[in-house]
């Protein structure tokens, strides 16, 4: 039985003339791009919470969302379903990777043991899928935030009870996604942070966060994951403060707490932009710190201040993060993940896939203006000319530790004021603004 019917599968690429609203104008899978294939360079995945549970409620209303998949006489046949249908959509959009929560893939069951047991049964379908499709897994995490057990924090839970049921539950998800072969595993901070200071240890809870995240490297390695450790900024929602609360904070954490070289960034957009920081920021944060691991593609709404994961549209956030990537030569065992969902009132079906074609056109296309940026230069010739005094005399000179605050006094007292320059910003976003075609 088919889910999807009216979507052709695989969904074509006609090109950008094209206008069929259930095909690909840029995303050309095959198609290289500096030698290596879009599919390669973008590694999209699909949010499995989002796309095959996502109700389509909000804070005034109900679901809105009526999904065949999610109707069914108990709970793991709703899973079993659900599946299904997330390898039948991910087939048919050509996207290589899903992402999923524990309790998203499986539902929670009465006992721990009960929602292991659901988790193993699903993920041992799971396998079977992948196996019979090519379809990977970019990453795994656990749901730390829905049960009420958690309205404390999980591994910032003033109860240390909290703090070992959640060790648990994050010991059997990265369990399951070492099964499914899983190229990372991500920790997003659910409800790691305060909604105030008058009942909150604020060193305490950060020390017992550090903790949680050895012991989760230590887990790792007794039993050979091999994939990449993420953390996830954001910094509200659910918690009025969350400690990861940008790419400079979730660095800063990491480095204090000896955490680094375990981890990289799982750069979200929405909560980017929720920091005061364009997507752009963060994944440059990140990335210059060596530690830009993956990306959650969706964006916010400038008029709405909270997290309204939409599916990325804006080309210049496209644009603009692939530089990043690019730059960085991509993305290593990360990928650009769709953690985003449709309107409420965008209730169909197919409107899934509308939102996801036009996603990940909006990457392949921003994909390819940023590799045209690189190929011809013109942002990185004005960025080397702007710092070249860095290659001359003075500037090797401070660099190599050759200079002093009396050597320099010393050497402005004999060479007077510097010469200004402009910065060309409106230069610069006229040349970008010609290569958008
Ligand atoms: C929440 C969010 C999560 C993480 C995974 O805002 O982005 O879905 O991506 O837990
Ligand atoms: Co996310």
């Amino acid at each position: 039985m088919s889910y999807f019917p009216e979507v052709q599968d695989p969904v074509p690429c006609e090109g950008p003339d094209s206008r069929n609203p259930l095909a690909f104008k840029y995303y050309n899978a095959s198609q290289l791009v500096a030698g290596k294939s879009m599919a390669d360079h973008l590694r999209f995945a699909v949010a499995y919470w989002h796309t095959f549970k996502g109700p389509g409620t909000d804070i005034f209303g109900s679901a809105t969302f009526e999904r065949p998949w999610n109707t069914g006489a108990t709970p793991l046949e709703i899973a079993e379903k659900t599946l299904d249908a997330a390898f039948e959509f991910v087939h048919k959009l050509g996207l290589q990777y899903y992402c999923f929560h524990d309790r998203d893939i499986a539902p929670e069951g009465e006992t721990f043991a009960e929602s292991c047991d659901n988790l193993d049964h699903i993920i041992a379908l799971a396998a079977e899928k992948q196996a019979a499709t090519g379809i990977k897994l970019l990453w795994g995490t656990a749901n730390l935030f829905s049960n009420p057990r958690y309205a404390h924090g999980a591994a910032t839970s003033p109860d240390a009870h909290v703090f070992a049921y959640a060790a648990g539950q994050v010991q059997h998800a990265i369990a399951a996604t070492h099964r499914l072969g899983g190229e990372n595993y991500v920790f997003w901070g659910g409800r790691e942070g305060y909604e105030t200071l008058l009942n909150t240890d604020l060193k305490a809870e950060q020390d017992h966060l550090a903790r949680f995240l050895h012991l989760a490297v230590d887990y790792a390695k007794s039993i050979g994951f091999t994939g990449q450790f993420l953390i996830e900024p954001k910094p509200c929602e659910p918690m009025k403060h969350q400690y990861d609360s940008d790419a400079a904070a979730c660095l800063n954490f990491l480095r204090s707490y000896d955490l680094m070289d375990q981890f990289k960034l799982n750069i979200e957009c929405n909560h980017a932009t929720l920091a005061g920081h364009t997507f752009q920021h963060d994944l440059s944060v990140a990335s210059a710190a060596g530690r830009l691991g993956s990306v959650d593609a969706n964006r916010g709404d400038m008029l709405l201040g909270w997290d309204t994961d939409q599916f990325p549209t804006d080309i210049y956030d496209a644009v603009y993060a692939m530089l990043v990537i690019l730059r960085q030569g991509g993305l290593g065992s990360g990928g650009l993940n769709f953690d985003a969902k449709p309107r409420r009132g965008s209730f169909d079906t197919v409107d899934l896939f509308h939102a996801h074609i036009g996603a990940m056109d909006t990457f392949a296309h921003g994909l390819l203006i940023a590799q045209a940026l690189i190929d011809e230069r013109p942002l990185d010739d004005e960025i080397d000319e702007r710092y070249s005094s860095w290659n001359d005399e003075l500037g090797q000179s401070i660099l190599a530790g050759n200079e002093s605050f009396d050597s320099l006094e010393a050497w402005i007292r004999e060479h007077g004021e510097a010469t200004p320059r402009s910065g060309r910003q409106e230069l610069l976003e006229n040349i970008v603004n010609t290569y958008i075609r």
